[in-house]
């Protein structure tokens, strides 16, 4: 056992956490007025243009984003059109471009500079502000310096570490969703053909609840609409999602949607500027005149972890209603494609209004209406992401969201279906590629049948499970592909201590982050191509990657920047480069020309993974190709064959009501703001939501700071739970009085991270609950 566990009063894991730097500001509070985009984007555009010093080349590979023959946008995972020029304005896709293309340079000098223990106080935006990482660096515990590496001693040095475990499952392989396709193939077959399924990804933390849940209820993990689908859906669903910030380029189609009459209803505890109103930087005439288009034509504002009662309440209305003989429900839809359907009538039926009411903080009058505007669309699609996927009952969530579309038939025809809208761009490509600690047999079967060797049938660790194991089991080996794996995940004081049990830790990546401070007895920078860069074989040709998006559209990227330095390596010849030396030339996978030649990767995932015949053919089309989803056929791969309701009761209590009866406590949702992208933070503003310059800041309403004793503008340290024995805090924290229901708290992720105990997660979906932390709050030493 390692020393993970305090005494209640012993000094806070978390203590040490707080980065001074950030602690440092003093965010101020203004009220934005404007539309989300606008001018607001195009001036932030040109702010981070120049903060990247080399605006030109930045502003020439804006142009190649998201074009036939250009690279895959970095940012989120939303879908590109399929036909036509789609050089589509966003304001965060650009600063995720010129975040990558910046040319400013980590280098030895700066790491002799700078000890780890120093760079340990330095917040998150510091560290990846230094600029691309260009030459592998191993960490010197004696000096407490990272100092150059070969790359070949580098790599020889990870194969001997993994060669000196006692079992293979003592090693972890964490992939983030910014993998394109080949590393994250090529990543799955050396940790399988090690000998393990410890595949954790950010996918855990992410959507896997709609994975499951959808899943169980239609027989495939990934959402059924397409791009066109939006623009024949009468009604949009829009749960927990905050695409003003998170997927600006899904904003345009809301708002075409809108235009032509399509009812837009949001779910959202947050007044999101984004969905309010949007104007498109794209059309001159609109900005000229300050106008702007509202998007949600409806907005209900459930309290956290509400959404699964808010829900029920709309199917209870349509059952009330069918009941009275209206025509509501697709009787004929049900009839011939579904299962279970008379267990939910009876499970929504049993369930009390006043239950819903209380979980939901919705009236019954609002769950009628929102009822009523889903009744009236002929084609509705329902989109979810964060807000719906972190929460304890995430699953039955997402079931009963399911459950809604299936009453009215909303499944398999144009216009209507499920969209989880996926975070990074490629998280749900890896998944495709195998990345996933729980592999169905038959990826097995057909990686053994292709490579003719045995693959581990036991499944492995997700990422909560993998900060267990590590914190239990002193010694693992650690290799992350892409992410900051230590500061994305929950209860960051354990996960620290976690990470620096192992023997090593090894970090694939193009920018410092906290990760890399957090060091195993070894520990390695590696650093590596980003998208953005042309990838070159040792015979000078140009390498093509591939991602798919989150409507399952497969295409290729291809770099057009001049690598950041020339000693960087592709992610995919790190890791070929590590398995060589573990498994030898002649090993059965031929690891060497893989390398040389990326459309060898795809013959070999055309053979492996359904749906990839002609893989390299198929590809090279302007705008690559769809994965066909059964359920779009209404085929649903489940045990009856049919697409299944789940009668799930209501959960007891959910957070906000647990700590209704709890003096002093509050939930807290822990969130993005518009400056970041997940951990990596491009500068200290929140734009739509009035915050700048800071970002400890914690959202409150106005009644909640009077009940708690606080005053807005004051500072408080923010106290987790501690029934495990662990002490959890993060301080310094400026209110900020905000239109946010009762007992509803928000701050951003991932400063908020030390408070989120790693066994709060979702049931089934292990996902860490994100969105519902329970918090106390005191007064912080820290002074205004
Ligand atoms: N610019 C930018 N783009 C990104 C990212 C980024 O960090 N920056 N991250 C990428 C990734 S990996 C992901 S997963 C996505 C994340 O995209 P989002 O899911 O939009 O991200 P969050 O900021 O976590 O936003 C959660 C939203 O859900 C709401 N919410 C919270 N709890 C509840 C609830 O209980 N019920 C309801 N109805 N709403 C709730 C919040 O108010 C907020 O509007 O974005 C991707 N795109
Ligand atoms: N409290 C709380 N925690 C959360 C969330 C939340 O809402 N609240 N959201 C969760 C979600 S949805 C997600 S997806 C995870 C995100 O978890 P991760 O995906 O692990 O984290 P990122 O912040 O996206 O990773 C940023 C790092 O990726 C590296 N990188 C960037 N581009 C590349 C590339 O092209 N190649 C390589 N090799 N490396 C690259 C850079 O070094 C950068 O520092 O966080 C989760 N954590
Ligand atoms: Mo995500």
């Amino acid at each position: 056992m390692s020393q993970s566990r305090q005494a209640p009063d012993a000094p806070s894991v978390a203590a040490q956490e707080p980065p001074l730097a950030g602690l440092a500001r003093d965010p101020k509070v203004f009220s934005y007025r404007n539309p989300a985009g606008g001018w607001g984007a195009l001036k932030s555009v040109g702010k981070h243009l120049w903060h990247s010093r080399s605006p030109l080349l930045n502003a020439r590979s804006l142009f190649k984003l998201n074009q036939p023959d250009g690279f895959d946008c970095p940012g989120c995972a939303w879908g590109d059109p399929e036909h036509g020029s789609s050089f589509e304005f966003c304001e965060n896709g650009v600063k995720a471009v010129t975040w990558e293309a910046t040319a400013k340079r980590v280098t030895r000098e700066f790491f002799a500079r700078h000890s780890v223990s120093e760079l340990k106080t330095w917040d998150d935006y510091q560290l990846e502000d230094q600029g691309r990482l260009v030459e592998p660096m191993r960490y010197n515990a004696e000096t407490d310096h990272y100092e150059p590496i070969t790359w070949e001693a580098a790599l020889d040095l990870v194969a001997q570490e993994l060669k000196a475990l006692p079992t293979p499952d003592d090693a972890i392989f964490y992939t983030s969703g910014k993998a394109a396709n080949e590393s994250a193939y090529i990543f799955q077959l050396l940790a399988r053909r090690f000998g393990t399924n410890n595949l954790p990804d950010c996918s855990n933390m992410c959507h896997e609840a709609s994975g499951v849940a959808l899943t169980a209820a239609l027989g495939t993990g990934k959402g059924s609409v397409r791009l066109e689908d939006f623009e024949r859906a009468e009604a949009i669903f829009v749960f927990g999602q905050n695409p003003g910030t998170n997927h600006p380029r899904m904003l345009g189609v809301l708002r075409e949607a809108a235009e032509r009459g399509a009812t837009i209803v949001s779910f959202n505890p947050l007044k999101e500027r984004g969905l309010e109103k949007f104007a498109d930087p794209q059309k001159p005439m609109e900005m000229l005149h300050n106008g702007s288009h509202r998007i949600s034509t409806f907005y209900f504002r459930p309290k956290l972890g509400g959404d699964m009662a808010a829900v029920r309440g709309m199917a209870k209305a349509l059952f009330e209603r069918d009941a009275a003989g209206e025509a509501v429900l697709d009787h004929a839809f049900l009839a011939a494609h579904t299962a279970h359907l008379e267990a939910y009538r009876v499970r929504v039926e049993a369930t009390e209004w006043a239950d819903l009411e209380a979980q939901s903080g919705l009236s019954v009058r609002e769950m009628r209406e929102a009822a009523e505007l889903y009744a009236r669309s002929r084609a509705t699609i329902a989109c979810w992401a964060m807000g719906i996927t972190q929460h304890v009952h995430s699953v039955a969530t997402v079931r009963e969201i399911v459950n809604l579309l299936m009453l009215c038939g909303n499944l398999g025809k144009p216009g209507a279906g499920t969209s989880p809208v996926r975070g990074h761009s490629n998280v749900q490509g890896d998944r495709t590629m195998g990345i996933f600690e729980k592999p169905a047999d038959a990826l097995l079967d057909a990686l053994e049948a292709y490579y003719q060797c045995p693959m581990p049938r036991h499944h492995g660790v997700d990422s909560v499970a993998a900060v267990k194991a590590m914190r239990d089991q002193p010694g693992k080996v650690f290799i992350g592909l892409a992410g900051n794996f230590t500061r994305a995940i929950s209860d960051s004081g354990v996960t620290e201590q976690a990470m620096a049990n192992c023997a090593l830790t090894a970090f694939i990546s193009t920018k410092l982050n906290r990760s890399h401070l957090i060091t195993g007895r070894e520990a390695l920078i590696l650093p590596c191509l980003g998208r953005s860069e042309i990838d070159r074989n040792a015979a000078g040709q140009a390498q093509l990657i591939t991602v798919e998006d989150s409507m399952s559209m497969v295409h290729g990227s291809a770099g057009i920047n001049r690598p950041a330095d020339k000693a960087l390596r592709s992610e995919v010849a790190i890791l070929t480069g590590i398995a060589e030396r573990l498994f030898g030339d002649d090993d059965s996978v031929a690891w060497a020309t893989l390398r040389e030649d990326y459309d060898r990767i795809r013959e070999h995932i055309a053979a492996v993974i359904p749906g990839f015949d002609d893989f390299n053919t198929r590809v090279r089309e302007p705008r690559g190709f769809w994965l066909a989803n059964p359920v779009a056929r209404r085929e649903f791969d489940t045990a009856s064959g049919q697409a299944e309701f789940s009668d799930d009761a209501l959960p007891a209590e959910v957070m906000h009501q647990r700590l209704a009866a709890r003096e002093g406590w509050i939930t807290l949702q822990t969130m993005r703001s518009h400056d970041q992208y997940n951990t990596t933070v491009y500068g200290y503003d929140d734009r739509y939501r009035g915050i700048e310059n800071g970002r400890r800041v914690i959202f409150l309403n106005q009644e909640d700071i009077a009940r708690l004793g606080f005053a807005a503008g004051q500072w408080v340290d923010l106290i987790g739970e501690s029934e495990d024995g662990v002490t959890r805090r993060a301080d310094g924290f400026k209110i900020v009085a905000y239109d946010t229901p009762a007992g509803c708290a928000a701050a951003y992720y991932p400063e908020t991270n030390p408070l989120i105990p790693l066994d709060h997660k979702g049931e089934q979906s292990h996902t860490p609950a994100s969105k519902s932390v329970a918090v106390r709050l005191a007064a912080s030493a820290r002074l205004a």
